[in-house]
This record gives structure tokens, C-alpha cells and sequence, in this order.
């Protein structure tokens, strides 16, 4: 398979450069797709997505192309680290990287280009979990094992990936609103009404589906959820939707954000509003993934609590991958370990212990 691929490569590149084809893109020119399908949605080389081009790939490396969502919080960063980190040359691997700047339809090119490519193994963190059945399929026609990462796909038939490694997301906004029920009762706020609003993620990714189902599953009957709308994951859009809110609802009690970036955009917007939050504040910010800049926004008394979704997902492939090497069946889905932190903690302390 290796192989294969270094002389599609080399073939490719002699047969741009005798056509002089569009763009100067390092990108290999795309191989004859190989159904008609695949032509239709073949692009042309000059717009495939920014991969470095396969570097000679020696005989036993294991080719692996990661279909990453973006690079739209500290979590996906962390994330892309822990990818890059692990599949060296060093240890073994060719690392192909695309980042799809959270489109799906990238993302769907991106896991087009690597079968072209005849990788041997594509990871993919879904950046929504549907429309992802026909191009499964061309992987697992072209017989390259999928696995998935962070996000979840839903999919009719889950033989078309091998595995899935990522958070529990109901658990985690269930965990925040056991955490909410505990602090309001310690400050004897525990039957008063609380007003509540949610910075959700992108709209369709799990991570924001099992966010804000987990919550609601822990809602209290005095607590009313005055409005949910997507910050897209963004600190931006998190500040641009926190100022809509304050300008709607003038008593919010609590502002929960399904990540750390957009729960820094809410606290920008409160503070520019005039209002306070965090532990001796007017307004409650929770937030989800646990980035090292969530313990600083602790440590200023601006933040109350983040659930932790590790990022750190490499290694956890890389094993997968080994155990696949090896003929081993490996778990369909593997839940990384998770906690939260919260003001009542030695933040500081604990934010020098962390990796990410
Ligand atoms: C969670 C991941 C989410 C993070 C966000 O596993 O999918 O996407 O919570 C990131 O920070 O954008």
C-alpha cells in the first residue's frame, strides 16, 4: 500500500508538471478518481485542501490522514497538537493533516484526497455528526479503516468505522448542572428562580448536542432557560451572542458555555455591559473543555467552573492504530477521562500540573 502510494505520487507529480496544471500547490495533482461519483466531486488539484504533499513515504511507515475540523478554539489547537506530536516520522507514521476550517464539505474532500492518496488508516474529527454515510463508503470500498476522533458520527451502519475516541458530552453538561444545583444551594439560592442563558456550540456537532442535552436533563423546576444560540465554538461569536442576551434579558443569573472561548467572549461582553461575574459577581459563567486559559480566567475571579473534555487525543489513536496493525479488535467507543474545576479549587496549583 505504501508503495502504491509513493508511485502515484511521483507519477503525478511528473504528470503536473508536463501540463503545468493550475496552482503552484504543493498538493499532488488528484489521481483519476475512481468512481463517477468521485469525479463529480473531485476538485480540481488547485483546490484540494492544503495538505503538505506526501513526503516520500519509506517502505514502513503507516500513512495517516487526519481530517481535522478547524483551529476555532484552544481546545482544537491542544487537539491538533496532540495529532502532530504523535504521528512523527520518529514514531513510525506519516501524518497527512487537513484542516477544514470547521466545513464539512472540506472535511468530505480532505477523506476524498486520502483515499485518492491510498493512505493506510484516515481519522476524522466530524465537525457535525450526519452526511457522512457515502463517503464511509468510499473508504471502506477503497478498504482504508476510519476511526473516529472527538466528534461522533451517526451513521446507520457503524461498521463503517472502526472506532470512536472522544468525551462523553451528556455527561459533561450533566455534570455542570449537578455542579449548578451544589453551588446555588450552598449560597442558599437553591428555590429561588434562576435565569439562564446558553452559548451552544456548532449547531449538529456532538459535542454541542450532548452539551445541551446533558443540561437540560439536569434542569431544576426554578430554573428557566431563557434562550440558547450557537457562538459557534468562537470567542467571537460567543461575545457577539452574550451582548444580544444582555441587551434581551436584563437579570440573567447564569450563562452557560458549551466551551471555554466562548465562555472568555461572554465575560468580555458582561464586563463591557457594565455587569460583573464569577464567584463575587452579578452573573454565574460555566464553562466546558478545561484550557489552560479557563484556570487563568479562574485564577482572575471572572470564571466559576469548566468541565474538562480532554483534547489529548494522539496517543489514544496511536494505540488503536498499533492494536489494528497488530489484528487486535479494538472497543467501538472509548471514553477519555474527564473531571472539572471549579473557584472552590487551588486553580493555580492545579493548572501547573496540566498538559494542555
Ligand atoms: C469537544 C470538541 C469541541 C470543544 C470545542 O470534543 O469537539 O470543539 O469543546 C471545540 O472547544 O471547538
Amino acid at each position: 500500500m505504501k508503495k502504491k502510494l509513493l508511485s502515484i505520487i511521483l507519477a503525478t507529480a511528473m504528470v503536473a508538471t508536463m501540463v503545468g496544471c493550475g496552482s503552484a500547490t504543493s498538493e499532488p495533482a488528484a489521481a483519476e478518481p475512481a468512481t463517477k461519483e468521485a469525479a463529480e466531486e473531485a476538485t480540481p488539484a488547485e483546490e484540494v485542501a492544503e495538505e503538505p504533499a506526501a513526503e516520500e513515504a519509506s517502505d514502513d511507515l503507516i500513512v495517516v490522514g487526519y481530517a481535522q475540523v478547524g483551529a476555532e478554539s484552544d481546545w482544537r489547537t491542544a487537539n491538533t497538537e496532540s495529532f502532530k506530536t504523535t504521528f512523527t516520522e520518529e514514531n513510525g507514521y506519516q501524518l497527512i493533516f487537513d484542516d477544514a476550517q470547521q466545513k464539512q464539505e472540506n472535511q468530505i474532500k480532505a477523506i476524498r484526497s486520502f483515499i485518492q492518496q491510498e493512505v493506510d488508516y484516515i481519522v476524522v474529527a466530524p465537525v457535525v455528526e450526519t452526511g457522512w454515510e457515502t463517503v464511509l463508503e468510499e473508504a471502506k470500498e477503497a478498504g482504508i479503516p476510519v476511526i473516529l476522533s472527538d466528534r461522533m458520527m451517526d451513521v446507520s451502519d457503524d461498521s463503517l468505522y472502526e472506532c470512536w475516541v472522544g468525551g462523553n458530552f451528556v455527561k459533561e453538561g450533566e455534570d455542570a448542572a449537578a455542579w449548578l444545583k451544589t453551588y446555588l444551594e450552598d449560597q442558599g439560592r437553591g428555590s429561588e428562580e434562576i435565569n439562564i442563558v446558553t452559548l451552544q456550540g456548532t449547531i449538529g456537532a456532538s459535542a454541542q448536542v450532548g452539551r445541551t442535552e446533558g443540561f437540560a436533563n439536569g434542569m431544576q423546576d426554578n430554573w428557566v432557560m431563557l434562550d440558547q444560540q450557537t457562538g459557534e465554538f468562537t470567542q467571537s461569536k460567543g461575545q457577539e451572542v452574550m451582548e444580544s442576551f444582555l441587551k434581551q434579558y436584563p437579570d440573567i443569573d447564569v450563562v452557560v458555555c458549551e466551551n471555554d472561548n466562548m465562555a472568555f467572549g461572554a465575560i468580555d461582553a458582561i464586563k463591557a455591559a457594565g455587569k460583573t461575574c464569577g464567584p463575587e459577581g452579578d452573573i454565574i459563567v460555566i464553562s466546558f473543555d478545561a484550557v489552560a486559559a479557563a484556570f487563568d480566567s479562574m485564577i482572575a475571579g471572572d470564571l466559576n467552573a469548566t468541565f474538562e473534555c480532554n483534547p489529548l487525543h494522539g496517543p489514544r489513536v496511536a494505540e488503536i492504530i498499533q492494536k489494528l496493525e497488530a489484528g487486535e479488535t479494538v472497543e467501538k467507543i472509548q471514553y477519555v477521562d474527564e473531571s472539572y474545576f471549579d473557584t472552590s479549587m487551588d486553580v493555580a496549583a492545579i493548572k501547573e500540573t496540566r498538559a494542555y
